[in-house]
C-alpha cells in the first residue's frame, strides 16, 4: 500500500456529515484541554504511546484490543500522552476511537490524522483531543500558520511533524508547541533514527523536541536524549504485544 498523503485527492472530506454548528455544540467542545508540551517538559524522557491497529507498512499490528483498555494501560504505565490514529483507510482508526480513549483516561490525547482542512481540527476538539498533528509534507507554510492559530484558539496544542530540512525550514514559526521528527519516510516507509539525530541541531530550542517512529528499545531513547529529544512517540512496539500498557511500563520506569 502507498499512502496518498494528500487527502484532498480523496473523498474523505465529503463525509462532513456533521455541520460545523453541530460539532461546536458537542459537550467535549467546551472541555478544558490538558497540555502535552508541559507534561513532556516536566519529564526527562516522556512517552507518547500510540493506539495503532494496522499500518500500510506492517498491515495488521493488533486487531483484538479495545482502545479504552489500551488507553488505561498507557495511563497506568505513566505515559505523558496518548496518540490515537483516527485515519480509517490506512490505519483502521476512527473518531470513535478518540471518543472512547477520552472517556477512559485523563491523559493528553493527540489526534493522529492527515489534517488538511480546518474542519478536522474542529472535529478533533469535539471528540476530546488535546493536541493535533500537522504534517509539514502535506501542508503549505500558510496552512500551517492558519491551522495552528485555529488549534490554539480552541485550546489545542500543535505537534508539527517534519522529516527533512526543507520541511523544517518551511515550517518553523512561533506558535507551534512541539516539533516532531518522523524517523519513517512516509513515502518509502524506510525508518532510521539518524533522521532525528541529523535534524536535531536545526530545531530551535523553544520547541519541545519529539522523535517519532521506529523506536523499539530503551537504548534508542538513551541515544536520542543527548540530541535534545524529550518526547518519544511509540506505536508498533507497544501495540504488537498482548498488553501494550505493560510493554510501555518497561520504557517508563
Ligand atoms: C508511531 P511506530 O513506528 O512506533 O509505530 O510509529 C508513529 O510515529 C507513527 O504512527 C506516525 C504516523 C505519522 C502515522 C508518525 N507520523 C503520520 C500516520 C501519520
Amino acid at each position: 500500500t502507498k499512502i496518498v498523503l494528500d487527502k484532498r485527492k480523496e473523498v474523505d472530506l465529503k463525509k462532513r456529515v456533521v455541520p460545523v454548528s453541530q460539532l461546536e455544540a458537542y459537550p467535549l467542545f467546551e472541555r478544558k484541554t490538558a497540555s502535552l508540551a508541559k507534561a513532556l517538559r516536566n519529564n526527562g524522557a516522556g512517552i507518547i504511546a500510540e493506539h495503532k491497529r494496522r499500518s500500510p507498512s506492517k498491515s495488521v499490528i493488533n486487531h483484538s484490543l479495545n482502545v479504552d483498555r489500551v488507553a488505561i494501560g498507557y495511563e497506568k504505565a505513566g505515559a505523558c500522552g496518548m496518540s490515537v490514529l483516527t485515519d480509517g483507510k490506512y490505519f483502521g482508526g476512527s473518531l470513535d476511537d478518540l471518543l472512547l480513549a477520552r472517556a477512559a483516561v485523563r491523559l493528553p490525547l493527540l489526534r493522529k490524522e492527515f489534517i488538511i482542512d480546518t474542519y478536522q481540527i474542529l472535529e478533533a476538539k469535539a471528540h476530546g483531543a488535546d493536541v493535533v498533528l500537522l504534517i509539514a509534507s502535506i501542508l503549505t507554510r500558510k496552512e500551517i500558520k492558519t491551522f495552528s492559530e485555529l488549534a490554539h484558539s480552541l485550546g489545542l496544542e500543535v505537534l508539527l511533524e517534519v522529516h527533512n530540512r526543507e520541511e523544517l525550514h518551511k515550517s518553523v514559526m512561533p506558535g507551534l508547541d512541539m516539533l516532531g521528527v518522523n524517523n519513517r519516510n512516509l513515502k518509502t516507509f524506510d525508518v532510521s533514527l539518524e533522521t532525528s539525530k541529523s535534524l536535531a541541531e536545526m530545531i530551535p530550542n523553544d520547541f519541545v523536541k519529539v522523535s517519532e517512529s521506529g523506536i523499539s528499545s530503551v537504548e534508542a531513547i538513551r541515544e536520542l536524549m543527548p540530541f535534545g529529544y524529550r518526547g518519544f512517540l511509540i506505536g508498533e512496539n507497544f501495540m504488537k504485544t498482548d498488553d501494550p500498557g505493560e510493554s510501555a511500563t518497561e520504557f517508563i520506569k
